[in-house]
């Protein structure tokens, strides 16, 4: 299959006049965004989604967990569709790109190939994936997930948010809950553009990463008891303090993490404490352990010493602890024909590139179960990212999507 020529480029512009024009559904405190899954914002996001797929002359469907498919038709409609997108939903103190680069990185695509008057004989396919961040109902990538056949409908459907509402519920209340049977559709090829959420792009002076692998994740939830009482009156020895138990395990996490140095990484991010009042000694703590390495073993290593640790250290405190596995994925090599065609594409197009093991989760992911998959990655400022600060150039920008372009079309087939 020829090549596309190098001269073929998306619209920069009119890709980052839509990433602004996104980010002004569910804006953040700070300069970012607040547009959690299945929040009215989320509702709001998706509508814009869907009108501007819609002014592209793209058919919308819509499957039972919500994700959205914008599809270009292809001159041959037999043909497996090309799926290129990300998510649209965002973190409570999330960037403006992070997700939403790679859903309209795919939609200038069409908008360019409209421009261009280009056939495909693959058709193309625009997705918003529900629930990538996993912020307000875990595990993250579920609704990818569901698509992958890895997490069943009825077990997404009944997660809960922070208040207690279903997943299934908050779907079907805010509109996006569709027909189309999920994992039905099957894929010629995925490719997803996304921020590095990372530092090296940037300081290696990278334009494009060349995504070969994504790094695995383990999230377990841990719940340590021990009694609320008194901060004045009770005396220390007769304390039962789940707080500073979260806290010496928390302490554990780090150096387990150190201990599988330099490509481990191990936090909580997620930490309720309960009653959560002033002068009340906390009788409960709630946290998740979240560790990634793109070495398995390290992965299981790390849960096991996790746990271990912290059942020795709730003993000797006299505190109970439970643990619950909440999310998971193993460490993904992604399609080595679609990695060729990202870096194919970044070869012709003269953009510094550079291969690279993704260190956060996405849908891309789960989709390399069940088609071939690659990503591309543009740097972002500081490697910042999960922040409203998070920022990317418009150069970073629209090279990711030219070079998302250039792959996407390798794969789709050009008709003369
Ligand atoms: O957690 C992750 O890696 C992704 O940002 N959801
Ligand atoms: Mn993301
Ligand atoms: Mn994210």
């Amino acid at each position: 299959m020829a090549a596309p020529a190098a001269n073929l480029k998306i619209n920069g512009e009119r890709l980052w006049d839509s990433l602004m024009e996104m980010a002004k559904v569910g804006p953040g405190v700070a300069g970012g965004n607040n547009r959690q899954t299945l929040t009215d914002e989320d509702a709001q996001g998706r509508a814009l989604f869907q009108s501007w797929c819609e002014a592209a002359g793209c058919a919308m469907g819509l499957d039972q967990m919500g994700n959205m498919f914008a599809r270009r038709e292809g001159t041959d409609p037999d043909a497996l569709p090309v799926y290129v997108g990300s998510h649209l939903d965002t973190q409570p103190t999330g960037g403006k790109y992070d997700g939403v680069l790679g859903v309209l990185g795919g939609l200038e695509i069409i908008r360019s190939l409209n421009d261009l008057g280009i056939k495909t004989k693959h058709p193309i396919v625009v997705t918003n994936w529900t629930n990538e961040e996993g912020t307000r109902f875990a595990p993250a990538m579920l609704a990818s997930g569901v698509f992958a056949g890895v997490h069943t409908q009825d077990w997404a459907y009944a997660r809960e948010d922070a208040e207690g509402l279903k997943l299934g519920d908050e779907l079907s209340r805010i509109g996006w809950r569709g027909d189309e049977e999920v994992g039905a559709r099957k894929m010629h090829a995925m490719f997803e553009l996304h921020i590095e959420q990372g530092p090296i792009l940037e300081a290696e002076g990278k334009q494009i990463g060349v995504v070969t692998h994504g790094q695995g994740l383990s999230w377990t939830q841990v719940t340590i008891t021990g009694r609320d009482s008194h901060t004045g009156s009770t005396p220390m020895p007769m304390r039962r303090n789940a707080g500073l138990g979260m806290a010496r395990v928390l302490e554990k996490v780090e150096e387990i993490a150190w201990s599988h140095a330099p490509h481990a990484v191990g936090a909580a991010g997620h930490i309720d404490i309960f009653p959560n009042s002033r002068n009340v000694i906390p009788g409960k703590a709630v946290f998740t352990v979240d560790f990634r390495s793109p070495d398995l073993s390290a992965i299981e290593d790390m849960e096991t010493q996790m746990r271990e640790q912290a059942q020795k250290i709730c003993d000797d405190m006299g505190l109970g602890v439970e643990f619950e596995k909440v999310g998971g994925f193993d460490p993904v090599t992604f399609d080595k024909d679609c990695v060729t065609a990202v870096r194919n594409a970044a070869e012709r197009l003269g953009y510094s590139h550079m291969d690279l093991i993704s260190g956060a989760g996405h849908d891309a992911c789960w989709i390399n179960r069940v088609a071939p998959t690659a990503m591309v990655m543009c740097p972002c400022v500081d490697g910042l990212s999960h922040n409203e600060a998070e920022e990317i150039t418009r150069d970073w920008a629209r090279a990711g999507a030219d070079v998302l372009f250039h792959a996407v079309l390798e794969s789709a087939e050009i008709v003369d």
